[in-house]
């Protein structure tokens, strides 16, 4: 099994990513120890390259690789808010989310198109890119909360063609239609073609 440090806090992330990556004999696991992040970027995928280069640096065990995922939902009723900022739109997802309907309150049907993005960056140990790939899954925010999968603004984001929030899904069914599914499936086939 080829391991590959994910360069990540959040454990959602890394579960969703080895129910796909596994089956192809590639386990994403935590960084070590230190690992703190400054995402501080102006796109998804510099904050990626952030996060993957910090997981390098704080490197103890002798991994290679390490990936990062940086994602986030832009809502075009809000000018693409709250995008990068997604992680910190309210001080926990709850808060996120009743912050996002609100915000909604005015915009009528037609105008709650919104999309999830995902920047995947992976780079060796010496800071070097050797791939990167982006996802993206288009919906629109429903005006109630509905399913218990996913996390983070799932319960809200009705997939396109789909009818369900994104947390309906399960786990399989997600990373089917997901900009991190998708995202991951293209690094996954650049890895396994690579001499990694
Ligand atoms: P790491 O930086 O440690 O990876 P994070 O949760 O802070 O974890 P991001 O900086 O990439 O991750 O912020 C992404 C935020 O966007 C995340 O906290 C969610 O609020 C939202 N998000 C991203 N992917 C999502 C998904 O699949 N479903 C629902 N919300 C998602």
């Amino acid at each position: 099994m080829l391991k590959i440090v994910l360069a990540t806090s959040n454990e959602h992330k890394i579960r969703e990513i080895n129910t796909v990556s596994i089956p192809f004999g590639i386990e994403f696991v935590l960084p070590d120890e230190g690992f703190n992040p400054i995402e501080d970027g102006s796109t998804f995928e510099e904050n990626s390259y952030a996060k993957a280069l910090a997981a390098a640096q704080c490197e103890k065990s002798g991994r290679n690789y390490f990936m990062a995922d940086d994602s986030g939902l832009c809502v075009d009723f809000l000018n693409g808010a709250p995008g990068l900022k997604s992680a910190r739109y309210a001080p926990c997802t709850q808060e996120r989310i009743e912050k996002l309907l609100c915000a909604l309150k005015d915009a009528r049907e037609n105008e709650r198109s919104a999309r999830f993005i995902c920047s995947l960056v992976l780079i060796d140990k010496t800071g070097s890119i050797l791939n990167k790939t982006t996802g993206i899954c288009k919906g629109k925010i429903g005006h109630t909360q509905c399913g218990k999968g996913g996390f983070g603004y799932d319960p809200v984001f009705i997939v396109d063609g789909k009818n369900k929030t994104m947390a309906e899904l399960d786990e399989n069914e997600k990373n089917l239609v997901s900009h991190r599914g998708r995202a991951l499936m293209d690094m996954l086939m650049w890895i396994k073609c690579s001499d990694l």
